[in-house]
């Protein structure tokens, strides 16, 4: 973010002094000054404008950031923690796909379990498209206890908790086939949203697809969450059958809108493309409508009547007839312009912002208005499955013209809705009041979603926005075709125009959504304690093993290694066991001291774990190669680390 010109020098002079000045507390030490700080400036090219962002961005060693932001990682699969204004990359969390650095689904069996908790169709599937992140709230604002994650490839949920930043728990229903509408959190974390996007027989059977209309099916699928368990409650959940069109996105409503949630959809045309079949292709099929339906869910509704025994289960998963849902007053349509895609409930929950992608307005519908509608039950007709359907004038409070291919809002404290604005490829600020743009700023280039601090709760803070960018063309330094994704920091605190502080690489898959959290409210624990605990069971383990405890057995099921590690030794660090034995290492990390992780790994094996302080895992697999198997630990932890190894010696039976 090179700026165009250099300024004039003597403005240099004064910035450079004004720098030193708060630098130096006023006195000017040795080798610092005025003229140094406006050499290095020319010297670098970088403007007035480049320095002040630098200031309000540099992160000096030892300070903290303000504010995480918890991004996804596409089709990585997994969850990128980054610190607000650094943009420095914190931490990588397993969810969806193995992830060695974690320990996370390489032998461990806890994780392995949770990973496990994912099977589709008695498979494990080993990458998942993660999507939109959710952090859990209590009364709509952000609480710090957890974080949901949908994966829209296999239509996975996957809850990850803060307390140490491991993946929890991960759930998926053969009811629905993708998702897309996922993760979104009621404003109390009763339920977590799960919508399918691309319809399908529901519960995973097939169908000729000329039966699209018939047989296909969505679904908006409601998960109970059991906050003091931090596990998502298959038992009390349930799923609203949603006719063939594409559900998209989903917002939950708040305060005004409390009780209701929003999904949109495109392809109410119900187009399933067959290019070679004489069909228009699926882009075109689907793109005929000027109208799409922005569907509003009485949840509220839905679950009295679930309770009430209104469902059917299909795939265990208690679904709500799409017929009950349309007559009993849960499911209701509002036309909404062209190829909609974002739909972002305001902090007052009173209005419900929608993007459309082949639109050049963003559409503002009021909740106020709707819930007048619905109960006076003024409808202009139904839709082809009995949906009924409300006027969309009469619905609206009004549309922001903002530019070609607006997609995603968030907000700030001060009334502003700020969409990022695909095709034209800008950030556009809004006023929610008067519906009129105040500013925009380029995007490099082709922002997809955005995120501002706390910018979807009830009470966002302004200070921060990040746009997050398709693409990345020239911004860095040429690494072949495939690119790495441009999260922009956007400065919201220098009054009505939009600052660019940084550009920021991701190259780790294509991030689609991220939430920015103020990060003291966050409260993550420094070792796992008593030592011995699982972190997924979050008890102490049968298996712990305490410092002399230390053994191995052999038993019915095969050999036992009850290991203990410390710096800089395991305990025993030699196993001896028969090729073809079962082997079950059960090692604890008797270390209390922060920071003092191990690793344990064994080549040829595909095994590797990390043992945080206190943590205790389990691993067990066939010794079926017979040879001489070093272990190691994966972590430098001390002076005597390369010597913290041991041996798996795998004798030949014959
Ligand atoms: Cu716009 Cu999946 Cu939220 Cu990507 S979605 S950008
Ligand atoms: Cu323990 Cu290196």
């Amino acid at each position: 973010m090179q700026n165009q010109s250099v300024s004039h020098p003597a403005r240099f002079l004064a910035l450079a002094g004004l720098f030193t000045l708060a630098a130096c507390g006023g006195s000017q030490a040795p080798g610092t000054g005025g003229a140094d700080l406006a050499s290095l400036m020319q010297a670098r090219g970088l403007s007035e404008d480049d320095v002040t962002a630098a200031l309000k961005t540099y992160t000096p060693t030892g300070k903290h950031d303000e504010y995480l932001i918890f991004a996804s990682g596409g089709h990585g699969g997994n969850l990128i923690v980054i610190g607000v204004p650094s943009m420095r990359i914190l931490k990588y969390i397993g969810v969806f796909t193995p992830e060695p650095w974690q320990g996370y689904a390489y032998g461990d069996e806890a994780t392995e379990d949770v990973l496990d908790g994912g099977n589709r169709f008695g498979k494990r599937v080993e990458w998942g498209d993660m999507h939109h992140p959710a952090l859990s709230e209590t009364k709509g604002d952000y609480d710090g206890e957890f974080i949901f994650v949908g994966d829209k490839a296999n239509a996975r949920l996957a809850v990850v908790s803060l307390k140490d930043f491991m993946t929890r728990q991960i759930v998926t229903t053969e009811l629905i086939q993708s998702d897309h509408g996922a993760a979104f959190v009621t404003p109390n974390t009763e339920y977590v949203i799960e919508t399918s996007q691309y319809p399908a027989p529901l519960g995973g059977g097939y169908a000729p697809i000329e039966q699209f209309n018939d047989v296909y099916r969505g679904a908006a699928i409601f998960w109970r969450f059991d906050r003091a368990k931090g596990l998502l409650d298959r038992a009390n959940s349930f799923a609203i059958e949603l006719p063939p069109y594409m559900q998209d996105l989903a917002d939950s409503g708040k305060l005004a809108s409390d009780g209701w949630a929003f999904m949109n959809c495109l392809n109410s045309e119900r187009a399933y493309g067959g290019v070679l079949e004489g069909k228009p292709a699926l882009e075109s099929g689907a793109s005929q409508n000027d109208m799409d339906y922005l569907h509003c869910i009485n949840w509220r509704k839905a679950e009295e009547l679930v309770k009430a025994g209104r469902t059917k289960t299909i795939a265990g998963m208690k679904v709500l007839p799409l017929d009950v849902a349309a007559a009993e007053g849960v499911l209701y349509f509002v036309p909404e312009p062209k190829s909609p895609h974002g739909v972002d409930v305001t902090p007052d929950g009173k209005d419900i912002v929608v993007g459309g992608k082949l639109d050049t307005h963003t559409t503002v519908y009021s909740i106020e208005k709707i819930k007048a509608l619905t109960e006076a039950k003024k409808f202009i007709g139904k839709d082809p499955y009995g949906v009924p359907i409300l006027d969309f004038k009469e619905s609206i409070r009004g549309q922001c013209e903002i530019g070609l291919g607006p997609l995603h809002t968030v907000y700030d404290n001060a009334g502003h809705a700020y969409t990022s604005v695909f095709i034209e490829s800008v950030i556009a600020k809004w006023s929610l009041k008067d519906l009129k743009v105040v500013h925009k700023i380029p995007m490099h280039y082709n922002v997809g979603h955005l995120t501002a601090a706390e910018g979807d709760t009830v009470s966002p803070d302004g200070r921060f926005l990040v746009g997050m960018n398709k693409w990345a063309i020239d911004r860095f330094s040429k690494v072949g075709p495939l690119l790495p994704q441009n999260f922009q920091l956007i400065d919201l605190s220098a009054g009505t125009e939009m600052k660019l502080l940084y550009d920021m690489p991701i190259p780790l898959g294509e991030p689609h959504y991220a939430q920015m959290i103020k990060a003291d409210k966050i409260k993550a624990i420094d070792i796992y304690s008593p030592v011995g605990l699982n972190p997924i069971t979050h008890e102490k383990s049968p298996h712990a093993t305490l410092a002399k405890q230390e053994r191995i057995e052999r038993k019915d099921d095969g050999v036992h290694v009850y290991m203990t590690a410390v710096r800089s030794h395991f305990t025993p660090d030699i196993v001896r066991v028969k090729q073809g034995d079962k082997v079950h290492l059960h090692i604890t990390s008797v270390e209390q001291a922060y920071d003092a992780t191990h690793g344990f790994a064994v080549g040829s094996y595909n095994i590797n774990l990390s043992i945080e302080p206190g943590r205790h895992c389990d691993v067990s697999f066939v010794a079926d190669r017979a040879g001489v198997f070093p272990f190691y630990c994966t972590e430098f932890c001390s002076a005597l680390h390369l010597e913290m190894a041991g041996y798996l010696l795998v004798e030949p039976t014959k």
